[in-house]
């Protein structure tokens, strides 16, 4: 299989029936060689996906999307690198949109939720050479068919679990090829501050008063108003923004 309806994602798609984590052999492919941009990597048995800073991505077999495309953003600056977060949450909630009725938000810096829970995590893996961005792995992982989560992801919902249907996996693949080019030639275009204004009208409880723990454990309330230079969440408390990093602040209702 290909995919028909890009340009050039997903022109060449590698497929596996087993692996474990597309985007581990999608830098294996770019330590090597230079796959052609758009190469996609995928496999409906991912066994060991990974999330970010150690964390892990489970997926249950055949039931779900695993995949990894490469691009060569070297348009973009290292300090702009946030724009991939935008280009790959576009790409994931524009798709559950099109083949649902799901209230879909983006939860900052990039996990796709349905109403309080997790459909989809994203890892973007960028590689960075002096001044630009040589190469980016975006990673995808979308929860469709699977019902089951295990106790300890609490947090965890799927399409098929929210909406009652069961999803054609490579009529979403596809569908994800094309959204994720559309996006990206959408940057590349200097589209920015359009997509940006996408990404905030969708983000997760903004302009919400909630509770929020801090790197330090210091529990505090405030109101996310946006994102600051290199991607940060801006978050108002006490009439004064402050700017967090990922893994420095977190909602004290669920600690994610
Ligand atoms: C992510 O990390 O959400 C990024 C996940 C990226 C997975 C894709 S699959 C294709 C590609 N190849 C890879 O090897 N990875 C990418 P993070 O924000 O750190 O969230 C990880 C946390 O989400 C875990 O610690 C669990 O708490 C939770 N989690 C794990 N599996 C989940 C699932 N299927 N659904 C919802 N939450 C999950």
């Amino acid at each position: 299989m290909t995919i028909d309806n890009t340009l050039f994602v997903g022109k060449v798609l590698l497929r596996f029936p087993e692996l474990d984590s597309t985007n581990k052999y999608a830098q294996e492919l770019l330590s090597k060689s230079l796959p052609i941009e758009g190469t996609v990597i995928t496999t409906p048995n991912q066994t060991y996906g990974r999330g970010q800073i150690g964390s892990k991505w489970e997926s249950q077999a055949h039931k779900n999307i695993s995949l990894s495309a490469i691009f060569y953003p070297t348009f973009l600056s290292p300090k702009d690198q946030f724009a991939l977060n935008i280009v790959s949450s576009l790409a994931v909630s524009d798709l559950i949109r099109t083949f649902s009725e799901l209230p879909v938000r983006i939860k900052w810096p990039n996990d796709i939720y349905i109403k309080d829970k997790k459909t989809s995590g994203i890892l973007i893996q960028n590689s960075i050479s002096g001044s630009k961005i040589h190469s980016s792995i975006i990673g995808i992982g979308i929860n469709v068919n699977q019902n089951d989560f295990g106790q300890h992801l609490p947090f965890a919902t799927s399409l098929a679990r929210e909406s009652h249907k069961q999803y054609d996996l490579d009529t979403l693949i596809a569908a994800l090829c094309q959204k994720l080019e559309q996006y990206y030639l959408a940057l590349k275009q200097g589209q920015y501050d359009t997509l940006k204004e996408q990404y905030l009208n969708q983000l997760y409880r903004k302009d919400e008063l909630h509770s929020f723990i801090d790197a330090n454990g210091q529990l505090f309330q405030g109101i996310i108003r946006g994102i600051g230079p290199f991607g940060k969440l801006m978050i108002e408390h006490n009439g004064s923004l402050n700017y967090f990093q990922i893994k420095e602040v977190a909602f004290a209702d669920s600690k994610r």
